[in-house]
This record gives C-alpha cells, sequence and structure tokens, in this order.
C-alpha cells in the first residue's frame, strides 16, 4: 500500500506542476517543439497512468479518461481506479480541482474497496488517505507531503452542497434541501467534488448530494472513481454514504462507468436523507 501511495504522490506533484503552467491546454494547438498539447485531463490521467505502472503489485488501473480498464500486471492482486482531474473545467476560472484514486483488492466492486484517497489542487495540495478505519490528511511541503493530522467527522455538519439542476430535481428531494436550509445549514457549492467534499470533512460534516433525478436518473457521478472512494472514506470518517436508500459501497457495478445517486454526510444528515426517501 505504502508504493501505491508513493505513486500517487508522486502523480499529485506532477499534476500539480502541470495545473501551474500557462498554458491551460483546452486548445488543440502545438507547442513549440510541433507536439499536439496534450488537455490537461488527459495529461492527468498518463501521468497517473505512468506512476502506478512502476507499482508490481497493481494487476489493473481504470481511468475516468479510459473507456476500458488497462492491466499492467497479470501477477498482481490490486485494482486502482481513478479520476485524474476531477472538475478540470473549474481550473479556467481557478477554483480548486482534485485527483480521485479507489484502491481495491482483486476486482473492481465497492466491497473490495480497502483504500482511498484524494488530492485536492488549491492555494495548498493536501492529500487525504484512508485505510484501515483511519482517514489520515497530508499537506505538500517542499515537494513532500507531510501528516496534518486525522479527520474525524462531528455527528451533525452545517454545510449543505446539494448537486445537479434543481429544475429536474424530485419535489421530496427539493423539499428535504430546502428544509436543512430552513434549519440554518449554508449553501457552500463549487461544482468540484472534491473541494466540496473536503469542505464538509473539515469543518466537521454536513451534507453533500447528488441525487438520481428526471434528467439522470442514476446520478452524474461515477461509482468506481469517485462515490465508492469518498464513501470510504466519509465511512471511515464516522459518516455515511448512502444512494437514498443502500450503503453505496453495498451497490454492484455492471460496467466500469457506471454512476450512482449518492449522499455523503454526517449522521444526523444521512438519517433525514433515509426517512425521506425512505417514505418515497
Ligand atoms: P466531470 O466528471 O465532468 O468532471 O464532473 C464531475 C463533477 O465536476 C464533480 O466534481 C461535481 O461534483 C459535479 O460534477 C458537479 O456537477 P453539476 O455541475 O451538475 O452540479
Amino acid at each position: 500500500m505504502i508504493e501505491i501511495l508513493e505513486a500517487i504522490q508522486k502523480s499529485a506533484i506532477r499534476i500539480k506542476n502541470a495545473i501551474d503552467v500557462k498554458d491551460i491546454g483546452y486548445s488543440q494547438e502545438q507547442n513549440s517543439s510541433g507536439e499536439t498539447q496534450l488537455q490537461l485531463d488527459i495529461q492527468s490521467d498518463l501521468i497517473i497512468e505512468e506512476e502506478l505502472s512502476c507499482v508490481a503489485g497493481i494487476h489493473t488501473i481504470a481511468s475516468e479518461e479510459k473507456e476500458l480498464p488497462m492491466v499492467l500486471n497479470e501477477s498482481g492482486r490490486i485494482f486502482v481506479a481513478f479520476d485524474p482531474l476531477d472538475g478540470s473545467s473549474l481550473v479556467d476560472v481557478n477554483l480548486s480541482v482534485g485527483s480521485i484514486f479507489g484502491i481495491y483488492e482483486g476486482a473492481f466492486t465497492g466491497k473490495k474497496l480497502i483504500a482511498a484517497c484524494y488530492v485536492v489542487y488549491g492555494p495548498r495540495v493536501e492529500l487525504v488517505f484512508a485505510h484501515e478505519g483511519k482517514v489520515k490528511l497530508y499537506l505538500l511541503q517542499d515537494g513532500e507531503f507531510e501528516y496534518v493530522k486525522q479527520i474525524h467527522l462531528e455527528p451533525k455538519g452545517k454545510i449543505m452542497a446539494p448537486g445537479g439542476t434543481q429544475q429536474f430535481w424530485a419535489p421530496y428531494h427539493k423539499a428535504m434541501i430546502d428544509s436543512f436550509f430552513a434549519t440554518g445549514y449554508r449553501l457552500r457549492y463549487s461544482g468540484g467534488m472534491v473541494p466540496d467534499l473536503h469542505q464538509i470533512l473539515l469543518k466537521g460534516g454536513g451534507l453533500f448530494s447528488y441525487p438520481g433525478a428526471a434528467d439522470k436518473p442514476e446520478g452524474k457521478l461515477r461509482q468506481l472513481f469517485e462515490v465508492f472512494p469518498f464513501a470510504l472514506i466519509f465511512e471511515m470518517a464516522g459518516g455515511q454514504a448512502m444512494d437514498g436508500k443502500i450503503r453505496v459501497l453495498d451497490k454492484t457495478t455492471a460496467h466500469v462507468h457506471d454512476t450512482s445517486p449518492c449522499f455523503f454526510g454526517s449522521s444526523y444528515e444521512i438519517a433525514v436523507v433515509l426517512d425521506v426517501y425512505g417514505r418515497n
């Protein structure tokens, strides 16, 4: 596991450097060497693929940027799914973005997820790693990730991050979100899953939701790359992750890019979600 964490750390430093360069690569223009410049998310994907390829224990990788998983080493036992640069459309407006990793043993399924990690590229670069029941925060300082602290959620939070397009929400979902605001919750939603969930984790709790809605019945966020890794992180931090009715990590995945409605939060907010969705 330490080798995988080190590979993620090396990738994060390289991706941060790629984000920092002046050309953010939205064009397909050629650079001075005549090579086609890669979009930032494709570049990030290649960086992670390169770093994880150096870890002998990894059997297969799957990326949000690739249609199919890629076998690296038949004798490895670890499967890594990653979203190389989640929220990359926020780079041009200089909001935080992130990389997300799910580390699975033997197969890409929620029940086999043994560790999860994400990196936030914001004013500072932070990394959160969940494994063996602990969620640890690291900060990039002078080229090294330094351990900062363990992350624990409070039983009830104050932040509400409601994803999706309100126009398409079910009426009971809208009523539930309104009821949270009516009891003092504050809106915190940047449109980047990594910083939005990071804020909830570090401010003690709250609710991030991306429901199934009329336009996207199975939600938007992808199980293997986004939903499952954050589910493990929230559970290990003392919170919960549900699809409205069941624990997301108990869901089955038919295809590598399957999505799922998702609710991540402290125990109080998730109890409200289960109550509302249980009645609808
Ligand atoms: P991409 O996979 O297209 O980057 O979308 C992921 C994401 O940006 C999440 O980070 C974020 O939580 C969500 O989409 C926001 O979606 P919406 O704009 O529909 O609320």
